[in-house]
Formats: C-alpha cells, sequence, structure tokens
C-alpha cells in the first residue's frame, strides 16, 4: 500500500472543497443555525502557534456541528488597523497600507493550508473603507443619540505610542502594547457613554453563567465596580456652593472631620486661588498625577494642602477643614470625600501626617476603641457611638437610617456608582477610522453627513519620523468644508481606537456585502454568536466593548438582543521550555546539543531548561507552525493541538508529542487502506448484533461506546483531547480484534466497515484531509466533510451481562445478572448486598472467597 503523504493529499482536498464551495453558506430559514466564531487576527505577518490552536478549536466546532446537520456559518477577516503598521512603515518605508494588506495575504495562505473551513467569500478587513463607513455612521448616531461626546479630562497619555489610551488599555500603569509607563495629560477627546449601560452590562453577566468562563465573568463585574452609598451634601463656609461628596458609609458620619477633595476638583482650585496657593495646588496636582500608578494601587504616600477653608457638617453644623488629597480621584464618584479617619485607612494615615483629629463612631462589637492609641483605622461593621439619634444602632441598619434622614432633610441621597469610566475612543494616530466630524468656525461640531461616508484614510500620507500621525499637517484631508453652512472648515484628526473595530465586526460577517451597516433579516437569522473563542487576554477589553456596543446598536435599531457571545471558551496559551547558556543567552533548540550542552561557537557550557512559558521570539522558544506543516502536515499539527490539553488549558508544545500524532495518523492510514480494497463493496453492519460471534460483538460495542463518548466531549465541554484518546483506544480494540476474529466469518466484513467508517467521521472534525481520502477509499459516498455524524445505538453499546452463581458454603443461594468483564470487588460487594445471601451468612464470619472470573463467588463462612 502507497504511504501516506499528507503533504500531497491536504492540497488535493483543500482544492475540493473550494472548488465545491462546501463551506459557503446561506440563511435557511429552515435549517437550524450555528455560528462559530474565532476572534479575528491582526495581520502582523505571519500566524503563530497561538493562533493555530484558536482555529483549530474553533474549526472543530465548525466542522462537527456541520456534521450535526446545522446551517453553520464561520467566518474569517481582519483586524486591520493599528499601530504595528504604522511602526512597519517607519522602520521599512512601506506603506501601512501596503503592509497590512500583504500580510493579510501572506496569513491567509497560511491559513487555508491548515484546512480550516472558513467561508471565505464573506472575509474582510477593518481597514477597508467598505466597512469602517458603517462605523462613521454608527457614531454620527450616536452623537445625535447624546451617546458618543467630546469632552476635556485626564488621559492616560503613551509617549512612546504618542498616543492616548482608554483605561482599559493601561495594565499596572503601563502601555497594554509597548510596557511604557503611561502618564496623564489633560485632552479634548471622543467618549462612548459606556457608563450609561453600567448596570446592564453588570446584569447581563448574570445570563452568562455557566457559558462564559467564571473568570471572565468575575473580572468583568470587578472592572464595572458597582459600589452602593449615598452622596452628602456639605455647605461651604462662606460661599453659596457646596461640596457633594460620595460615600459607601454613610453611617460613619458623625465622624468626619476633614473633607478631601480631590486635585483636579474645580472648587480645589477656586478655593487655592482666594487663599493664594494657586502655585502649591497645581504642584500637588502636577505629583498626583505623575504618581497616578501608586495612586491607584495604594501605595502612595498620602500628601495634601490644606485650603484654608472650612466646610459645614450636614448635621451637626460642626466647621471642618477642607484639604485637597492626593488620593482621591477626580474620576471616581464626586471626586470629594468626606474624610472619617477612625473608620479609613487613607484617612487615617492623611490625619497622622496633618495632625487632624480622630473621631471613634463605630465599636467592633466586643471592644471600645481609643483614638489615641489607634495605629490604623477600624473598617469592620460595628455599633454606632457618638453619634446623636443613631447612636447604638449596627452600622448595617446605620446606613439605611442616615440616608433616610439625610434625604428628609434634603442634603443627601441615595446613590449607586460604578468604577467603570467612559470609553476614550480618541487615538492621535494615521492608520486608523477617521472620526467623521468637522470644526466649524460657525457651527461648532458638525457630524459629517451620512450620504459624504465614508470619510476616507488618506493614504498619501507621508509618516513623520517621530511617529507622530501626519493627518494634522495633510492639509487636503483637514481642510473641508462645513456640511451644515458650507463655509470653511477643519476635518478632525483622531482616528478611533481599533477596539471601535472588533466591538461589531461579528455581526457584519452576517452580511459583508449589504450596502447598509447591518442586514436585520440576516443578522437576526445568524446572531448572536453561538460559541465564541479566544484568548483570555481580552477578559476585559474587547468582551466589554463588544457587549456595549452590540447594547448600542440595538438601541439605534439594528439588532434584536442584548449579549453577543452565547458562550465564550477562552483557550490556553501554547508554551515551551526555553533554553539559555550562561556565556551567549537564549538558545535555538538546534544550538543544545543531546546531552544539554551549548552548541554555539562550541562554547560546550551546560545549558539551563527553563520552565515552559508563552512562546516568544525573544526567547527562541517559537515554533513556526508553517515548518510543522511542512515537515508533517496540517493534521497532524491539528491533532497534536488538540491531543496535548483540554482547550481552557496551557499546552506545553512538546516534539514527541507531534512525533506521536503523525505516527498515529500514520498508522490508522495504514490500517484502513490496507484493507479498503477487500471493504469498498461491502456495507457496514446493521443488525441488531445477536448473529455475531462475541469478539465481533464486543468490537461493535467499543465502537458504539466511543461514539457516545465523543459526541459528549465535543457537545458539551469541547474536550478534544479525551475524545481524540477515546478514538485511539478504539483503534486499538480494534487491532486486537483484528488478530483474533477468523478471516472467513462473514460478519467481519460488514462490522469492520462500521468500526473504520466510525473512525473516520469520528476524527473528520479534527484531521480533516486525511479522513476525506480514507472515507474515499472505502467506497463511501461525498465529502466525509458533509457526512452526517453518527448515531450511536445504545444498545449495541451497552455492556453485556454475565449470570454469576453465588454460593454459601458450596450451596447455591443466589444468581447475579453483572456486566461482563466486572472485578471480584464489584461481584462480592454485589452478592453480599442479595438479602437471599445475606440470609444465609447471618451471624457467620466469612473465612474464605472463592471466585472464579465471570461464573461464581463462594463465601465459605462459619
Ligand atoms: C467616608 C468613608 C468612611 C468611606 C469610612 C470609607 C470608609 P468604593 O468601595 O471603592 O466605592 N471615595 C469616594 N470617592 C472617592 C474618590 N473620588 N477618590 C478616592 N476615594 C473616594 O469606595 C468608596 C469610598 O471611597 C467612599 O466612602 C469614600 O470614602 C472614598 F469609614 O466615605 B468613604
Ligand atoms: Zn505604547
Amino acid at each position: 500500500m502507497a504511504d501516506w503523504r499528507p503533504q500531497e493529499i491536504e492540497e488535493k482536498w483543500q482544492r475540493i472543497w473550494e472548488e465545491k464551495g462546501i463551506f459557503r453558506t446561506e440563511v435557511d430559514p429552515g435549517r437550524p443555525k450555528y455560528y462559530v466564531l474565532e476572534m479575528f487576527p491582526y495581520p502582523s505577518g505571519r500566524i503563530h502557534m497561538g493562533h493555530v490552536r484558536n482555529y483549530t478549536i474553533g474549526d472543530v466546532v465548525a466542522r462537527y456541528r456541520k456534521m450535526r446537520g446545522f446551517n453553520v456559518l464561520h467566518p474569517m477577516g481582519w483586524d486591520a488597523f493599528g499601530l504595528p503598521a504604522e511602526n512597519a512603515a517607519l522602520r521599512h518605508g512601506v506603506h501601512p497600507a501596503d503592509w497590512t494588506y500583504d500580510n493579510i495575504d501572506y496569513m491567509r495562505r497560511q491559513l487555508r493550508r491548515l484546512g480550516f473551513s472558513y467561508d471565505w467569500t464573506r472575509e474582510f478587513a477593518t481597514c477597508d473603507h467598505e466597512y469602517y463607513r458603517h462605523e462613521q455612521l454608527f457614531f454620527i448616531q450616536m452623537l445625535e443619540r447624546g451617546l458618543a461626546y467630546r469632552k476635556k479630562t485626564l488621559v492616560n497619555w503613551c509617549p512612546s505610542c504618542h498616543t492616548v489610551l482608554a483605561n482599559e488599555q493601561v495594565e499596572d500603569g503601563a502601555c497594554w502594547r509597548c510596557g511604557t509607563e503611561v502618564t496623564q495629560r489633560e485632552m479634548e477627546g471622543w467618549f462612548f457613554r459606556i457608563t450609561a449601560y453600567a448596570e446592564e452590562l453588570l446584569s447581563g453577566l448574570e445570563r452568562l453563567r455557566g457559558k462564559w468562563p467564571e473568570k471572565v465573568l468575575t473580572m468583568q463585574r470587578n472592572w464595572i465596580g458597582k459600589s452602593e452609598g449615598a452622596e452628602i451634601d456639605f455647605p461651604v463656609e462662606g460661599l453659596s456652593e457646596k461640596i457633594t461628596v460620595f460615600t459607601t458609609r454613610p453611617d460613619t458620619l458623625f465622624g468626619v472631620t476633614f473633607v478631601s477633595l480631590s486635585p483636579e476638583h474645580p472648587l480645589a482650585e477656586r478655593l487655592a486661588e482666594r487663599a493664594g496657593l494657586s502655585r502649591e495646588l497645581s504642584e500637588l496636582r502636577e505629583r498626583a498625577r505623575r504618581a497616578r500608578r501608586e495612586i491607584e494601587e495604594g501605595v502612595a504616600e498620602k500628601e495634601g494642602l490644606f485650603l484654608r477653608a472650612y466646610a459645614l457638617h450636614p448635621l451637626t453644623g460642626e466647621r471642618v477643614p477642607i484639604y485637597a488629597a492626593n488620593f482621591v480621584l477626580m474620576e471616581y464618584g464626586t471626586g470629594a470625600v468626606m474624610a472619617v479617619p477612625a473608620h479609613d485607612q487613607r484617612d487615617f494615615e492623611f490625619a497622622r501626617r496633618y495632625g487632624l483629629p480622630v473621631k471613634v463612631v463605630i465599636n467592633p462589637p466586643d471592644g471600645e476603641l481609643d483614638p489615641a492609641t489607634m495605629e490604623e483605622a477600624y473598617e469592620a461593621p460595628g455599633v454606632m457611638v457618638n453619634s446623636g439619634p443613631f447612636t447604638g444602632l449596627s452600622s448595617e441598619e446605620g446606613k439605611r437610617r442616615v440616608v433616610e434622614h439625610l434625604e428628609e432633610k434634603g442634603v443627601g441621597r441615595r446613590r449607586v456608582t460604578y468604577r467603570l469610566r467612559d470609553w476614550g475612543v480618541s487615538r492621535q494616530r494615521y492608520w486608523g477610522c477617521p472620526i467623521p466630524v468637522v470644526y466649524c468656525d460657525r457651527c461648532g461640531i458638525v457630524p459629517e453627513k451620512p450620504e459624504n461616508l465614508p470619510v476616507k484614510l488618506p493614504l498619501n500620507a507621508q509618516l513623520d519620523e517621530a511617529g507622530r500621525s501626519p493627518l494634522p499637517k495633510l492639509e487636503s484631508f483637514v481642510q473641508t468644508s462645513c456640511p451644515r453652512c458650507g463655509g470653511p472648515a477643519r476635518r478632525e484628526t483622531d482616528t478611533f481606537d481599533t477596539f471601535v473595530e472588533s466591538s461589531w465586526y461579528f455581526a457584519r460577517f452576517a452580511c459583508p456585502e449589504s450596502r447598509d451597516p447591518l442586514d436585520r433579516e440576516k443578522v437576526h437569522y445568524w446572531l448572536p454568536v453561538d460559541q465564541y473563542i479566544g484568548g483570555i487576554e481580552h477578559a476585559i477589553l474587547h468582551l466589554l466593548y463588544a457587549r456595549f456596543f452590540t447594547r448600542v446598536l440595538r438601541d439605534l435599531g439594528y439588532v434584536d438582543f442584548d449579549e453577543p457571545f452565547e458562550r465564550l471558551l477562552t483557550q490556553g496559551m501554547v508554551i515551551k521550555e526555553p533554553y539559555r547558556c550562561p556565556r551567549h543567552g537564549w538558545l535555538y533548540p538546534e544550538e543544545v546539543s543531546e546531552e544539554g550542552t551549548c552548541l554555539r561557537e562550541g562554547c560546550g557550557e551546560r545549558v539551563r531548561v527553563g520552565r515552559p512559558e508563552k512562546m516568544s521570539k525573544s526567547k527562541c522558544n517559537v515554533v513556526d507552525p508553517d515548518e510543522m506543516v511542512r515537515r508533517y502536515g496540517a493534521d497532524t499539527v491539528r491533532l497534536f493541538m488538540l491531543f496535548a490539553a483540554p482547550p481552557e488549558k496551557d499546552l506545553e508544545w512538546s516534539d514527541r508529542g507531534i512525533e506521536g500524532a503523525y505516527r498515529f495518523l500514520k498508522r490508522l492510514y495504514a490500517l484502513v487502506t490496507d484493507r479498503a480494497g477487500e471493504l469498498k463493496g461491502v456495507k457496514a453492519y446493521a443488525g441488531d448484533g445477536r448473529d455475531l460471534s462475541p469478539a465481533l460483538r464486543a468490537l461493535r460495542r467499543k465502537t458504539h461506546q466511543t461514539i457516545r463518548k465523543v459526541t459528549q466531549d465535543l457537545e458539551e465541554r469541547l474536550h478534544f483531547n479525551t475524545a481524540i484518546a477515546a478514538v485511539m483506544e478504539l483503534v486499538n480494540f480494534l487491532e486486537d480484534t483484528l488478530k483474533e476474529v477468523s478471516p472467513d466469518d462473514p460478519a467481519f466484513p460488514p462490522v469492520l466497515k462500521e468500526t473504520l467508517r466510525t473512525v473516520v467521521l469520528l476524527l473528520a472534525p479534527m484531521t480533516p484531509h486525511l479522513c476525506e481520502e480514507l472515507w474515499e477509499a472505502l467506497g463511501e459516498e461525498g465529502l466525509v466533510s458533509e457526512a452526517s455524524w453518527p448515531e450511536f445505538d445504545e444498545e449495541a453499546a451497552r455492556e453485556e451481562e454475565i449470570t454469576i452463581v453465588v454460593q454459601v458454603n458450596g450451596k447455591v443461594r443466589d444468581n447475579l445478572r453483572l456486566p461482563a468483564g466486572v472485578s471480584e470487588e464489584e461481584v462480592r460487594e454485589a452478592a453480599l448486598s442479595s438479602p437471599r445471601v445475606k440470609r444465609h451468612l447471618e451471624g457467620k464470619n466469612i473465612r474464605k472467597v472463592i471466585f472464579v472470573p465471570g461464573r461464581l463467588i463462594n463465601f465459605v463462612a462459619g
């Protein structure tokens, strides 16, 4: 029999799938749909193993669902705007557009070579103006509804990327992309009012329980950060204005000894001016902006400035000093805090530093606090003291009662706040979607007219050496006329955060050719996405933005659902051990000898093997998918990716593992093709099994048990590794059976055919090329990619039962029906619980047990 040549057969089947267009899909209201989506890639240049893993998982789901009779949508496209294109442009002197589209061409070929079942007719790149024009229309509609607005605020600024970052894009105070420390800047920019959906985004998480990883739900919940408390008004002495604070602890109101304002608070500015402290305040503000990261982590030294002004306690009328304090954030609550040093650690530290009084108003349930000797704030609940009419209440009850009282007096109210901030979408970048507004001297900010869309990103821009956006200097772009008055106007030169594009691409895949942004009928049929698959790194950013944008689209009348992704799988990373030579640093695997010494320049030093970690070029521990496909073929790479770990866990790359996958497929190829000739005309067994020899009955049983197992693994848990293990076990079982059965048994060919056919069907979603080849070799009709998933026969899968005789002292006392192959332990347990056996053992000691497997158990007792 000819050897398996994966490269040849893989290209052949890819061509056939392509020619027949079997993965092209259309709306078909008569059939149930299934939408599988993997997070689309950024066209960075080449795909990496993380992509291969992500897309292989998605492909198995798509192919499996298709075999189950679903009308499957499985699209692919490109998240194509973004900074790397600009960086590459600077480095290599190519235009970002050329760089991006070249990369797309290359990566598309790589994906095709892996045999993924995409409907390529739906492909688009987000930098196509036919895509982003619709996004511009959404923006204009959001503007009309107040869901997009412009404001001046402190923003996160990445000095190396020369752009603003959203809060979600700042990780531990550094830029999520380049790792540079982020600074704070005051700037004007465009915002999306995601906070208007805070409550909905939070409560919506409930519905996703059990369908999204718990970890992602928790991260989103914390990010939204709901806080329930009250707003309380403090009049300011000598001013008509009042300070409104936000607190989660109204029960501590009687313990307030000062009020803290954010250094950014407008009132702080005014009070400082009045007191001649403007310079001091602005210095404090600058230091606070620089130390933003430490402040948010709570590790910054507490620092403040007495503004020489007093607030009046809303219930007691007491005068309390007003400070500007570096730890009060302008963007949270009201930017003002009633300070209760006895019960808030930050206030406590601040009070100690500035010699401010500490007043205890909550005692622990079993003791009394002494403000003179306290070393830290007491933040836990307790009993209210020194609190006028509220003294004696528990802090929980106190919270409620104090707010009620404040509401009656009109000086406070219940209030809920969220940590979530509005989404800043302006980026001072070139390679992005232009924000479609103009600035007119006469009319102010004017949105572009929908019929003038798209506002195309000009491709004739000369990139700036320093990496700044060329748009503000590109007069041909900037100079325009006002859509309202026709007079001269200037275009907005900021572009959208690229997360705007990825917030709705999944809906556009339903109707990529539509002239309207979304074709309601098609979107209604295909969406929401049934299974979404991607990396955990998007747990907040992309997934929160997409959930928000879906609700915006709903409110704009484009879609009729809230949650874009029904089920989410976050796959683990592909990791590998790095090698390091004390002299030469990181080494490629080829630079390490079998004995584990460094081969570079005949070095010979012992190489250290690091713990497996995320593949990265800098550590020389990357494996190139192309090279693996060239060496083993796509099916082997796919099988290994699926077999080596459950999808949500990290997968450690192993050369032995991929070799093992290769050998298994090779063996399977030989097993089937060796017998394919004789089996071609044979029909798969379809009887009830009663006419079969025990060996063939056992093979059928194993076959149907395997169908059951694989179906369960693919249906719910997406545990491909255990599914593959089950098929491998079946193949082993089959090989053992082949040694046992007589070749003249007329039932043998049909049963063998049934088993081989099943193996091919079960593996088809995972190793589709090989399975097409084997399907054809077995003489089956059509393509296995279009075949139906096998049904398992409960009856055939049931374990065979045998009769075991139970004796007590040699006399038969019972007959038990038990599954074939039960252990002695199981038989003994079953026998001892039989009432008839029990009766004869009563009051006796079992001295000995005689067990004849498959036949008899005898208790010797006396
Ligand atoms: C008085 C008080 C007394 C407070 C007490 C706490 C304990 P979470 O749970 O995170 O919502 N706060 C309010 N606005 C702030 C801002 N802009 N910057 C810094 N801190 C701010 O925290 C709410 C609490 O954080 C509020 O309750 C307020 O301090 C402070 F024994 O008010 B509390
Ligand atoms: Zn950066």
